[in-house]
């Protein structure tokens, strides 16, 4: 039997998302630049799943305050375009015409032109925002053996979390169909196996390319559409029994263990960003970063190595550049060039260059680039106090933005 013919495949990573609700960390980046575990930024995840799936003609859509988006991008995922190899990023603003994408179906409208340019068969459309690792390539097998035309990733979520989510109604009698999909549902229906779960779609597709093309250009002349990804073109694919799904538990990375498979978090709060780095600091980390086998791919600056003098430090993820001397640092993360001496850190994550003075404490905080905590000062103790100090409190959290000072 002749062997199938490899797909042309064509990876695009939507990386325009402003990210209000995690504000004041997108304040002034775009939420795929936001910094996680200390050396990452969000889209290295989107990224390194497309790169590890051996995926590697790679468009990246940005458009928010994309500046130091464009910068990580272009610095970390340079490759070589002797094979025809490339990760580009492709600001909004490039365009003619508007200066802003409407929706991310609109954002993929604008850019047909490198569809055109490499004419693909197949088109993955991943979202930026999220931490996970997968496997692209299986869900495409899956995609071309369903014969579907677009396909959707899917995991099982909380039914309270449904209107954050578009959920997907399958067919009983062909458990791979898409009958119904609904952006956000006010009034969702559990599952018939787990009335208190919803299946939710992840924001990442697979479409035949023509057929893409196809409905993105239809849509971008649809009046009253939002040109929307999950809120319009997935559900014309649904009304025209074009959809099918791609449950993520059939998902099998390699080097993932029992713990980790299946971890998947939307970060698209100031609660889930922190709670999914609790997950990675813990003793035994339900997403495990040291997998070898899908490396999670980044870059930083030329820091020193992390030291730790005269300190109790205990479930701390260590950047480069990090120097801790005296003190207690508990269930944290230290990000490249932090500066902590002689004073107590409790559950906290210390972005780029924080300083954190003699006898100062720090209790579950999120201190963006640059803050500086004087000695004694006090963060994350009393709420009342954080406010007046122009901080943001939420979910139990204090968050200082980038460069705010202590006053
Ligand atoms: P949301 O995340 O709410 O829901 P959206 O805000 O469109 O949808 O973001 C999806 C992805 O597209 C993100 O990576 C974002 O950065 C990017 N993006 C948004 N607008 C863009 C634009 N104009 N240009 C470029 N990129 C843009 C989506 C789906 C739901 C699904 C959840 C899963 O709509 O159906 O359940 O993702 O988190």
């Amino acid at each position: 039997m002749a062997l199938p013919l490899r797909k042309k495949v064509l990876a695009i990573v939507l990386a325009g998302g402003e990210g209000k609700r995690l504000m004041p960390l997108t304040a002034d980046r775009a939420k795929p630049a936001v910094p996680f575990a200390g050396i990452y930024r969000l889209i290295d995840f989107a990224l390194s799943n497309v790169v590890n799936s051996g995926y590697r003609q790679v468009v990246v859509l940005t458009q928010y305050k994309s500046h130091s988006l464009d910068r990580h991008v272009s610095q970390t995922w340079r490759m070589s375009t002797l094979l025809g190899n490339y990760v580009a990023s492709v600001p909004a603003q490039q365009r003619l015409g508007k200066n802003w994408y409407l929706g991310s179906a609109d954002a993929i409208y604008q850019s047909l032109n490198l569809i055109g340019d490499e004419k693909p068969d197949i088109v993955v459309v991943v979202g930026a925002d999220h931490v996970y690792r997968m496997d692209f390539s299986q869900m495409v097998d899956a995609h071309i053996a369903s014969g579907a035309a677009c396909t959707v990733a899917a995991i099982r979520q909380p039914i309270e979390m449904a209107d954050q989510f578009g959920v997907i109604d399958v067919d009983p009698e062909e458990p791979r169909r898409i009958r119904e999909f609904l952006e956000k549902p006010k009034n969702p229906v559990g599952l018939p196996d787990s009335p208190g779960e919803v299946l939710a779609s992840m924001g990442n597709y697979v479409f035949d390319a023509d057929a893409l093309v196809e409905a993105v250009t239809r849509d971008a002349s649809e009046i009253g559409s939002k040109h929307d990804m999950g809120g319009d073109i997935v559900p014309a694919f649904v009304r025209r029994n074009q959809a099918a799904v791609y449950d993520y538990r059939d998902d099998e990375v390699p080097g993932s263990t029992d713990r980790d498979r299946g971890y998947w978090r939307d970060v698209g709060t100031l609660a889930s960003y922190y709670d999914s780095h609790m997950d990675v600091v813990s003793p035994l980390p339900v997403f495990n970063l040291y997998n070898y086998a899908w490396p999670i791919y980044t870059s930083h600056g030329p820091y020193p190595p992390a030291k730790v003098v005269h300190s109790n430090v205990d479930e701390v993820l260590l950047s480069p550049g990090v120097v801790v001397s005296g003190g207690e640092v508990v269930r944290s993360v230290m990000s490249p060039g932090v500066y902590v001496s002689g004073a107590e850190v409790t559950g906290s994550i210390l972005m780029n260059d924080v300083r954190v003075g003699e006898g100062a404490v720090v209790r579950n905080a999120i201190l963006d680039k640059n803050v500086v905590i004087p000695p004694g000062a006090r963060v994350g103790c009393d709420p009342e106090e954080d406010l007046a100090r122009g901080f943001v409190v939420q979910d139990g959290l204090t968050i200082a933005g980038k460069d705010q000072p202590y006053d």
